[in-house]
């Protein structure tokens, strides 16, 4: 008998950000083995391009009423959770981020009590290390994780935190993140003419959602020290409460000319091709997706040696890991790496080669299908 297909509907946020990236490209990766895929979310989430059959998008409708305070979104994400559920029939709800959608989950399950549809849990990481942790969210965070029927975790690192932090004793798997390595891949055709290096500057480049947590300060000024050796551009791709702040630091260094501010951008699999070097000295990561894609793109990472980043960088051989705080560590690296194009080039192939190797989708993708399978096999009534 052949392995058993599932409905799936999957929540994340929709905007840019990892944890909608890894709910996108996973639901995408089950229908590609003849599961059928709902997605739940506020907007169309961003790498769902095209048409594909067994694919759905479900938009879940804030409702504003002026008796509101506040749009209760969690309360709409769970009506239609629900209605989805009944009308398609679905087995499982796999939420991805603990607050609000495992707890919108948790509603549609009670709602949907003789259904029996299970609830899946992927914790990401600022849903335990920053948000689950503000006092009035950690009670019904703990909760959460121990009512949903499996709980995932993307690194040993996050597994760990969350059992520290919220006391849980359950069963919370750990799965790692994975990248897409055909569409991730080393471009020697991008980089003869490279669009962001119009003089053949080398180029180092910055990615995230430029919160405090990604340690903006640092990535400015460990390239003031880069750009001093070397002729060389600093790209900053994303937006968030930290533009401000790192445009004002680098004209306060002398620097803005050297300096550019991308905004979002949907072409990371080009972007990440065409770099010399991702700098990612974040505070604390539980993953770094973004460290993944350069990888499996043959660029070469430094970054961290906080949080998750360890268990996908092997430290001097597929990229360099330092203390956020060590700029001078950091930028001998991105220096070192700049400098001797025989070390940028092992270092990017074994890079590549640890990301084809054990982070790929089919490496990681049916570990998810196993857990999806555990809870279908083991019957009963979810919640
Ligand atoms: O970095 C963020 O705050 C965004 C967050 C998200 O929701 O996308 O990122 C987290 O999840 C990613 C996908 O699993 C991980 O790659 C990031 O490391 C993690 N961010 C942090 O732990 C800070």
């Amino acid at each position: 008998m052949g392995k058993r297909k599932y409905k799936v509907g999957i929540t994340s946020f929709a905007a840019h950000g990892g944890s909608g990236v890894v709910a996108t490209e996973l639901g995408l990766a089950l229908v590609d083995r003849g599961h059928e895929v709902h997605f739940i979310t506020n907007a169309l989430p961003i790498r769902l391009k095209r048409f594909q059959e067994d694919v759905f998008f479900h938009e879940v409708q804030a409702v504003h009423y002026p008796a509101f305070p506040h749009t209760p979104y969690m309360l709409a994400l769970a009506s239609k959770m629900t209605e989805v559920v009944q009308y398609h029939e679905l087995d499982l709800l796999h939420v991805h981020y603990a607050i609000p959608h495992a707890a919108a989950g948790f509603l549609a399950q009670k709602m949907l009590e003789p259904y029996g549809v299970k609830l899946v849990t992927t914790l990401h990481g600022t849903d335990i290390t920053l948000v689950g942790q503000e006092p009035g969210f950690w009670p019904m965070t703990q909760f959460l994780i121990n009512q949903s029927d499996a709980v995932t975790a993307v690194s040993k690192f996050l597994e760990e935190e969350t059992r520290k932090t919220f006391e849980i004793k359950r069963k919370i798997e750990v799965i790692h993140n994975f990248v897409d390595t055909k569409a991730f891949r080393p471009r020697p055709d991008l980089r003869k003419q490279n669009p962001l290096a119009p003089r053949g500057e080398k180029i180092v480049v910055h990615a995230s959602n430029l919160r405090p947590v990604k340690n903006l300060p640092t990535v400015i000024r460990v390239f003031e020290e880069i750009q001093k050796e070397v002729d060389a551009r600093l790209v900053i791709v994303g937006d968030g409460p930290e533009r401000a702040s790192s445009e004002r630091l680098a004209r306060e260094l002398g620097i803005e000319g050297k300096v550019v501010f991308l905004g979002v951008c949907e072409s990371m699999e080009e972007l990440l091709a065409m770099s010399d070097v991702l700098l990612l000295p974040s505070e604390h990561e539980s993953f770094g997706l973004v460290a993944l894609e350069a990888m499996s793109a043959g660029t070469p990472v430094v970054a961290s040696d906080r949080g998750g980043l360890p268990e996908l960088i092997v430290d001097g051989s597929s990229g360099f890991l330092h203390d956020p705080h060590d700029l001078k560590g950091q930028a001998a690296s991105v220096l070192a790496l700049l400098k001797d194009p025989a070390l940028a080039r092992r270092i990017g192939e074994e890079a590549r080669e640890r990301a084809r190797e054990s982070f790929c989708i089919e490496c990681v993708v049916d570990d998810y299908v196993e857990v999806y399978q555990g809870l279908m096999e083991a019957g009963g009534s979810g919640g």
